[in-house]
């Protein structure tokens, strides 16, 4: 049997392989990221691990808030991990090494917070996905009836979601008169730091309207665009690096080597030096964040809906069918003009190298991963676009289709007719109002009733419902593969 990797067995590990330059026994840590997930690991921890031996007070204690997988894969490893980079040019090998210690919150919330609340920790990270904010996604504000908020408001001290444990965490460094943490989504939403920052502060205010004046005024908040496509780690993945490496490992991470970092520089307790790592610090993120949401997000979930009902597994599969490729070529063109002008940026590159990217023929990043979720992701990726293009009365037919591939995927049923496993929070609200009906007409007037998603503007603007109900008709029509490809 393979030996786990460990810090004991590091030293064993072919030349290729590389590993972490700092002194393990020095580490302290600085970050505590909420949702340990493979995006943390391939992302903003790669970048942390570059930076600890220049400085190893900054340190990540990963959270996970859900389930104990994360930490029972790790644990034997002392943190470490592989993080493998595969492209057609070849693949290489690096050891993670900058998340020693993991927590499981609902094992043992308190031991979260205490984390939290100690002075030394001066950044608090997250990965939690669209849906781990509890916000309405179509507005961006706190769902105040969201369970885990209804139940955070009535046990601060015993949280459940993310947002609950940085107030409760901010409210005891408030009251210790220590410094707050910097707050740092690391999500894939348009100005996640203003969004963070707007349902935190309206948890802390019903908690305690001078708790949600303090974190009003004394909490930072930035922003950040974070991109680099990591598939779901899959068997195939666990022999892949035990060979290559000679070394077993619970939970590596298969990825592309493409990476970005955009990052608001606003960190009153300091940051790691992630420049020195390939990171970009601005003063304004936000067109980084719209260019990438609406090209490369925007691209992924259209690809995802539509391919998967033409029967495709992967991104890649996906772009090498009749018309995917030009459909996401002319998805991109359409997008474009509502791009702020972001000088040095050329757009056209962008676009060209993300259709390179999905296109890598070494990653399996399958489109079911993508397709989740999309009743959180559309409002984030594609309709403040629709909107845009609205307002400024152009035409948006490739975002229309890519919309009502969603609403057909939603309605839970494929074109042979067996089910599709929607895993989505609103999935059971939408199996409910449609009432097993499978017509275009009855799958768009139930989408369109997810104010949640669309707003009340766009279920009652014609330019809008006329456009998708046509994608729809015709998706229903020719079937998706048609649909794209004429
Ligand atoms: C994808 C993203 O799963 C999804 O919804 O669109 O995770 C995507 O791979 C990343 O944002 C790339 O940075």
């Amino acid at each position: 049997m393979t030996d786990r990797l460990c810090l004991a067995t590091l030293p064993r590990l072919p030349a290729r392989v590389a590993r972490p330059a700092h002194d393990r026994g020095a580490l302290r840590i600085g970050i505590v990221h909420l949702g340990i997930g493979a995006f943390h690991r391939a992302h903003q921890a790669a970048y942390t691990d570059a930076t600890l031996a220049a400085d190893p007070t900054w340190a990540i204690a990963g959270v996970s808030l859900r389930s104990p997988d994360t930490r029972d894969a790790l644990a034997p490893q002392d943190g470490l991990y592989t993080l493998a980079t595969r492209s057609a040019e070849g693949d290489a090998f690096r050891i993670i090494g900058s998340v020693p210690r993991l927590l499981v919150a609902p094992e043992d919330p308190e031991a979260v917070l205490a984390l939290m609340a100690a002075p030394a920790t001066r950044i608090v990270s997250l990965t939690v996905t669209e849906k781990g904010y509890c916000h309405l996604p179509a507005t961006g504000t706190l769902d105040e009836a969201h369970p885990d908020i209804v139940h955070d408001l009535a046990h601060p001290a015993t949280p459940r979601s993310a947002v609950g444990f940085i107030v409760e965490a901010l409210d005891r460094r408030r009251r210790a008169g220590v410094a707050p943490f910097t707050v740092l989504s690391c999500d894939n939403l348009p100005a996640n730091g203003h969004t963070l920052a707007r349902v935190a502060t309206r948890l802390a205010e019903l908690r305690d309207p001078a708790l949600g004046a303090w974190v009003a005024a004394h909490v930072a908040f930035p922003s950040t665009m974070v991109d680099r496509i990591v598939p779901a780690t899959t068997e195939a993945d666990r022999a892949f690096v035990a060979a290559a490496t000679g070394l077993a490992d619970g939970w590596p991470i298969v990825t592309e080597a493409f990476t970005q970092w955009v990052i608001e520089d606003h960190f009153p307790q300091g940051r790691p030096a992630w420049e020195t790592a390939g990171a970009t610090l601005v003063a304004d993120v936000t067109p980084f964040e719209l260019a990438k949401l609406r090209l490369l997000n925007a691209s992924h979930s259209s690809l995802a809906y539509l391919g998967y009902l033409a029967g495709h597994e992967t991104v890649a599969e996906a772009m090498d069918a009749p018309g995917f490729g030009a459909l996401v070529e002319r998805l991109m063109d359409e997008v474009a003009p509502t791009l702020p002008p972001l000088p040095g940026f050329d757009v056209p590159a962008y676009q060209r190298e993300l259709r390179a990217r999905f296109r890598n023929p070494a990653l399996r990043h399958r489109l079911y991963q993508i397709a989740m979720d999309g009743s959180q992701k559309l409002p984030q990726r594609m309709l403040g676009t629709v909107r845009d293009l609205i307002a400024a009365g152009r035409p948006f037919p490739c975002l229309a289709l890519g919309v009502a591939g969603w609403m057909r995927y939603a309605a839970g049923f494929d074109e042979a007719d067996a089910p599709i496993t929607v895993q989505d929070p609103l999935a059971a609200t939408f199996r409910v109002r449609l009432a097993g009906r499978r017509d275009a007409e009855a799958i768009h007037a139930t989408a369109l009733s997810l104010t949640e998603v669309f707003g009340s503007d766009l279920p009652a603007d014609p330019v809008f419902t006329a456009a998708t109900r046509a994608a729809l008709e015709r998706i229903m029509d020719r079937g998706a593969a048609r649909a794209v490809a004429g």
